[in-house]
């Protein structure tokens, strides 16, 4: 045996100890998201026995009525914090409004916000899906959280992290002091720290991923920049890899690991982009620049975005620096009205 067998909640006592005055409200909300993270990951991976299993669809052999995963994943991480006495308020994707605390429990100084599954339409086709979450301080007087706690810019989170589905299931979180990832041993139900202080290479993998079907409807600036990391720019030396999921969760979990950057650019169908800011860019931007790369909208950090709505959305562009860096160069000619095939300023420095 390699390395010390470290569950997350050692890892989490441990982290917790470096903070004298920390009262421990903040690893048992940690401790409630991995335990979340193992019910829904049990589930995801019966999902495609749901037919077999007789859970058709209403009512499963019990009688249960049987959810469809996402709603379910919502529900398992609800009811896992509701009555924790951690949290003043949390917010979902499956949500169209902020979740109260029930009035029976207490409530506590922190909030969550979390995308249950996201990707959830590609289990039908066994492709990784995830779970996202964002913890924030509550800022209001208020004993139970408002709005106010809940649009906070990324940079006032304290902690956020994924639990990625897919060949194994591994639970990825920061709370600022660097990006820790691990791995569920199902045998045993405990994830096991894996992949310690994990950093985003720069240079990392010449690696793009971005969903080209929206080319004809993007910038001239996202269309210029994507012909030169296809090669098609006489300047390019190297040509990058193309790799795209479909799941953020899974496209986002490779960019952290081998670098390169995943994007979701805005279009003309979608002028904000695609990708909800609260739970799904603003959490996977603290873990990219805790893992010393960069996250952007285009033009500023993922991070000082001011919220004006709970699910807005916005153009994300995420991993190694110096990708994102030249993301900007390129985007930036859109706004100086470049005209086509200008790219070379943007180029410069890309390793
Ligand atoms: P498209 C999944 O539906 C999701 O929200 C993200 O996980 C993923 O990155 C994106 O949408 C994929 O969108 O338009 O490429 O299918």
């Amino acid at each position: 045996m390699s390395r010390s067998v470290i569950t997350i909640e050692r890892h989490i006592i441990e982290a917790e100890r470096q903070f004298p005055e920390a009262t421990g409200a903040f690893s048992n909300i940690l401790y409630d998201i991995a335990l979340a993270g193992k019910m829904i990951s049990r589930e995801v991976r019966r999902a495609g026995l749901v037919d077999i299993l007789g859970y058709t669809g209403g009512t499963n052999v019990h009688g249960e009525t049987v959810k469809k995963l996402d709603e379910y994943a919502h529900e398992v991480i609800f009811k896992a914090l509701d009555h924790c006495g951690h949290l003043c308020a949390m917010a979902s994707e499956e949500a169209e409004d902020i979740l109260h605390i029930p009035e029976q429990f207490p409530t506590g100084n922190y909030v969550l916000l979390y995308d249950p599954l996201d990707g959830s339409s590609n289990i039908d086709v066994n492709v990784s899906v995830g779970t996202i979450f964002s913890v924030h301080r509550k800022i209001s007087a208020a004993e139970r959280g408002g709005m106010e706690d809940v649009l906070q810019p990324g940079t006032r989170q304290v902690a956020a992290g994924y639990v990625v589905y897919g060949s194994s299931t591994m639970l990825v979180y920061t709370t600022g002091n660097g990006v820790h990832g691990f791995t569920l041993e199902p045998s045993i139900g405990e994830f096991l720290l894996s992949h310690p202080n994990i950093e985003i290479p720069s240079p990392g993998q010449r690696i793009y991923s971005v969903n080209e079907g929206n080319y004809s409807r993007w910038s001239k600036g996202q269309q210029r920049m994507v012909d030169y990391m296809k090669g098609m720019d006489t300047e390019n030396p190297e040509p990058f890899s193309a790799r795209y999921v479909g799941s953020m969760v899974a496209d986002f979990h490779r960019t952290l690991l081998y670098g390169g950057m995943f994007m979701y650019p805005a279009d003309a169908r979608n002028p904000e982009g695609k990708l909800r800011l609260l739970y799904e860019a603003a959490p996977m931007a603290m873990i990219a620049e805790q893992a010393g790369g960069m996250a952007s909208d285009g033009e500023r950090p993922i991070m000082s975005i001011q919220p004006r709505d709970l699910h807005e959305r916005t153009p994300l562009y995420i991993g190694s620096r110096d990708c994102v860096e030249m993301a900007e160069r390129f985007l930036a000619e859109d706004q100086k009205g470049a005209k086509p095939g200008s790219g070379s300023a943007a180029i410069a420095a890309v390793v």
